[in-house]
């Protein structure tokens, strides 16, 4: 009898995997971003605040880029500062190597307003920045 109970367990455990698994599934699909010719593609994104995103980065350029995602002060802090390497330790910031894919996980906290940029020297003022519309 115990056997059998332990089998009904088991089968919960399946079917309760199954339930979950369209809305988790829905919650990690990745952002694409595609630069080309110093721009980002979309230079515009919507995600719901909460959500925890994965961001794919592809320079289709044959120079170094980098992606930087935050408020206003972040964006004003790397086109001032003199981090030139990002190497993906610090979510949202990553240096994207001409010709390569990167993957960036970021954390959408509340609702509001993000941008995304990068700050090579010159890059930002080109125009190579989106914004994030976080809603509830
Ligand atoms: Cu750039």
């Amino acid at each position: 009898m115990r056997h059998v109970l332990g089998w009904a367990g088991i089968a919960g455990v399946l079917a309760m995997g199954g339930a979950c698994s369209t809305p988790s599934a829905a919650a990690t699909d990745p952002i694409r971003i595609d630069i080309h010719h110093s721009r980002f593609g979309p230079d515009s994104l919507s995600v719901g605040a909460g959500r925890t995103v994965r961001i794919v980065v592809r320079n289709n350029d044959p120079i170094d880029h980098e992606l930087i995602v935050g408020d206003p002060a972040t964006q004003d802090r790397h086109e001032h500062g003199l981090e030139a390497h990002h190497d993906g330790t610090v979510s949202g910031e990553v240096s994207v190597p001409a010709g390569s894919e990167v993957t960036t996980t970021y954390h959408f906290d509340r609702p509001g307003e993000l941008l995304y940029g990068c700050h090579l020297p010159g890059h930002w003022a080109y125009g190579m920045r989106g914004v994030i519309r976080v809603s509830v």
